[in-house]
């Protein structure tokens, strides 16, 4: 092997709960985002955009499809035969076979492939975050402060800090606490997940917690490292970034892509967002159709209106069809005379005629209050939907139903239906 200055490690293999019947059968930075596509094409198309050539990539939740989208690297100009992309699964060791309990465990397991490139610095990304970042300004700025440790950070708001790592830096930005998800946040300055670690010091904090359960690079890596007296900074990021992690965050990250001036750009080129695509027909929009701001994907024809959505390839609206503020993914096909509001719909579901979704007021769901929330109707993949039934918000389908499972023709708010082979 030809040895490398630094190489990623890009963690892929969370079970993404909180995004419910959309990663019941795929890992969720195998989820569609932006009509084209996955969430792993960010950091992907971030690494080669960076110059970085070698990425390891730590799946093991439902991997099949983001195995099959990454493939051998192709479209990020990672298949090579020095490097490139590598999908780094559980495997069978000598003293048997392990799952990745932790973030840090699952690098922990990868040690070997880490060091058959002898690197001198290791990048460790989550393969859930849509965000453009340039990780070769960040080196510099380990280097520069001759860092053991940079964790890259950005302002998030107070209410918010809980859910983070957070960080309390110097003038020079030296991190002089952190805290994991705390109670009672320091700082509203929230640690991204986005780690430089020179080698040789991640090296020696994962054989010195070998032994710790669930091993994390947030509740036990970075406070070891801090307890050793390392150099640990803050690298201050003021781009866009999001952590699709949640529906609600899932849904309003595509919708800020449909914003006149859009935060968070595809369109421009010295940054591409590469995606493994298949070659397919142009969209065909019907004399009486209406489309306005929305993203609408290839190989889709529109007979109906599409007002405010984002629409995956090979998607068709019948005829009389209203769609609105709605994500559909790839091979969605909505019958004539639907209504749709605010739903986000997985790939291949079929839609009956005349039926109505996102109707009335909002109640809880109840079987997870805290997963469909934010007024949305979520259904997964390969889901058939019967004729004129009606769907209120928060609620959640997966799976082939009947006009039998709608009794008088209504699915309530708050309710959901997850039939056998359509798992929550
Ligand atoms: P979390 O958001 O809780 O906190 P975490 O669950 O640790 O993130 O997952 C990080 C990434 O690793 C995700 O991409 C996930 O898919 C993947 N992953 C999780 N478990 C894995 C495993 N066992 N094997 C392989 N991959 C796995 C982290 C930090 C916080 C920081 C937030 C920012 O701990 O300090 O604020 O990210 O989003
Ligand atoms: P979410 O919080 O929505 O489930 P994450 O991707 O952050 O999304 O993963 C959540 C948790 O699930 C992580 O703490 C991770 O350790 C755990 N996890 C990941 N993969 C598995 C698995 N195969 N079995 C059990 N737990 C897992």
């Amino acid at each position: 092997m030809i040895r490398k200055e630094m190489i990623a490690m890009l963690l892929a293999g969370g079970q993404g709960s909180r995004l419910g019947v959309l990663t019941a059968d795929v890992a969720k930075p195998a989820v569609a985002f932006g009509g084209k596509y996955r969430i792993i094409d960010f950091p992907l198309s971030n690494c080669i955009n960076s110059g970085i050539d070698t990425v390891g990539v730590l799946t093991q939740y439902q991997p099949l499809r983001l195995n099959t989208h990454i493939g051998i690297g192709i479209p990020w100009d990672l298949d090579r035969n020095n490097g490139g992309v590598t999908i780094l699964q559980p495997y069978e060791k000598s003293g048997g076979s392990e799952w990745y309990s932790g973030t840090a465990n699952a690098i922990y397991q990868n040690m070997k492939y880490i060091d058959s490139y002898d690197p001198e610095y290791v990048l460790i990304l989550s393969g859930d975050h849509i965000y453009k970042m340039d990780y070769e300004v960040m080196l510099d700025f380990h280097k520069q402060n001759n860092a053991d440790v940079t964790i890259a950070v950005m302002p998030v708001p107070m209410e918010e800090a809980s859910r983070f790592g957070i960080v309390v830096a110097d003038e020079e930005n030296r991190i002089q606490e952190f805290q994991e998800k705390p109670a009672e946040p320091k700082s509203n300055l929230a640690s991204m997940g986005i780690y430089i670690f020179n080698w040789k010091a991640l090296k020696e904090a994962l054989i010195a917690n070998e032994t710790v359960e669930n091993c994390d690079f947030g509740m036990h890596v970075i406070p070891y490292c801090f307890d050793k007296g390392e150099r640990i900074f803050a690298y201050e990021y003021n781009g866009y970034w999001k952590d699709v992690g949640t529906l609600g965050s899932y849904w309003e990250a595509n919708m800020e892509l449909i914003d006149l001036i859009p935060e968070f750009n595809l369109y421009e080129e010295y940054w591409t967002i590469y995606t493994k695509s298949d070659v397919l027909a142009p969209q065909y929009i019907a004399a009486d159709a209406k489309v306005d701001k929305s993203i609408i994907g290839e190989g889709t024809e529109v007979y109906g209106e599409v007002h405010g959505c984002v629409i995956g390839a090979n998607v068709t609206i019948g005829k009389g069809s209203i769609v609105r503020d709605s994500i559909l993914m790839e091979g969605v096909t909505i019958g004539e005379n639907v209504v749709i509001d605010k739903a986000i719909i997985a790939e291949d579901t079929v839609i009956g005629d005349g039926a109505v979704l996102g109707i009335g007021e909002e109640k809880p769901n109840k079987l997870k209050e805290s997963v469909y929330a934010f007024g949305l109707v979520t259904i997964g993949e390969k889901s058939v939907i019967p004729p004129n039934v009606k769907i209120g918000k928060n609620t959640a389908i997966a799976g082939v139903t009947t006009p039998e499972d709608y009794p008088d023709g209504l699915l309530d708010s708050g309710e959901y239906i997850v039939k056998a082979g359509g798992k929550q």
